[in-house]
């Protein structure tokens, strides 16, 4: 596929609108030093589309221009899923069959973090979207401990529940604080020893899955995640794990 530009009114002529706050606030100097930051992103012939003062010192713009940069599809990389998208019948036969008890989930949202919404519609079995969350499953005991849990709260009823997997939310990333989060609820698991016996997941709007192995996360999940998604992932890292810690059947006599 060739290199691609956006489309505004007629193909290839790249154009875009972008949105963003500068700290000015006197009008005119402000206009133009936005049409000049959007020249030096790269649009040719910006308009300021509309721009509206926040507060004295500020101001919110709309700017509409024809961008010089090409993106070519062919690049990109996808994440491709690499664990089986199962029906709900699927996941708790698999469940009953390979741990032969419930499969236990804790989650939390740890930290300063108070934003519960997106854990519980992963959690819930009101669920998110139209798909039902892990709550609904037969099979799984949830635990959901709620917001500004600490990486201790975590670390006491992942052990005293036996918990197969824990699952951590963050939404706030001022100053990394979804980071340093997740890394405390790592290092508390490791501290306890416990960070082998549990399938660990992080999620929030603001994560990518690749960032998985850099916060020695078992699976990052991102903005519009699936409660089916995350059941299904979780019911084959688990079941995997105890196929694989099982002992060898004796030989035959
Ligand atoms: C509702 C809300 C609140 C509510 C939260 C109520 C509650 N019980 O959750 C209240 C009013 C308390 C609140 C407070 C604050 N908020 Co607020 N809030 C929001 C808002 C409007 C919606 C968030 C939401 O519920 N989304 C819906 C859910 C379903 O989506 P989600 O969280 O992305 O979750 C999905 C995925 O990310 C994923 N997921 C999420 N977690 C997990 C976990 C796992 C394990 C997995 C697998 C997946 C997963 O699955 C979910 C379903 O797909 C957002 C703006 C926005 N439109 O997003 C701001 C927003 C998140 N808040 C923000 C801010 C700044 C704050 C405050 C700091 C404001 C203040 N100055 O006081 C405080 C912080 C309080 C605190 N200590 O945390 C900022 C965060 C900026 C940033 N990037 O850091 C936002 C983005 C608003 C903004 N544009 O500035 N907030």
């Amino acid at each position: 596929m060739p290199a691609i530009k956006p489309y505004g009114d007629s193909t290839d002529d790249g154009l875009v609108q972008v949105s963003f706050t500068l700290p000015i606030g006197e009008p005119e100097r402000a206009r133009q030093s936005a049409l000049k930051f959007a020249e030096s992103m790269g649009l040719q012939r910006a308009q300021v589309q509309h721009m509206k003062a926040m507060g004295p010192d500020f101001t919110f713009f709309v700017v509409y221009g024809a961008s010089i940069h090409t993106v070519d599809p062919d690049d990109i990389e996808i994440d491709e899923r690499d664990f089986p998208e199962l029906t709900s019948q699927e996941i708790n036969r698999m469940i009953r069959e390979t741990l032969k008890r419930q499969l236990v989930v804790v989650g939390a949202c740890t930290g300063t973090d108070a934003h519960t919404v997106g854990l519980d519609a992963i959690l819930s079995m009101k669920g998110y979207a139209g798909d039902k969350g892990l709550e609904y499953f037969g099979e799984m005991r949830v635990l959901n401990l709620g917001s500004q849990v600490t990486p201790e709260e975590v670390v006491t009823v992942v052990r005293d529940e036996q918990a197969d997997a824990v699952l951590i939310s963050q939404v706030v990333t001022q100053r990394d604080a979804h980071i340093v989060h997740l890394e405390q609820v790592r290092d508390a698991l490791e501290a306890a020893g416990l960070r082998d016996r549990v399938v660990l997941i992080g999620g929030g709007p603001r994560f990518s899955a690749e960032q998985a192995a850099e916060l020695g996360y078992d699976r990052i999940f991102g903005r519009a995640t699936k409660p089916s998604d995350v059941a299904s992932y979780l019911t084959w890292a688990v079941t995997e794990r105890a196929k694989a810690h099982e002992p060898e059947a004796a030989p035959a006599s």
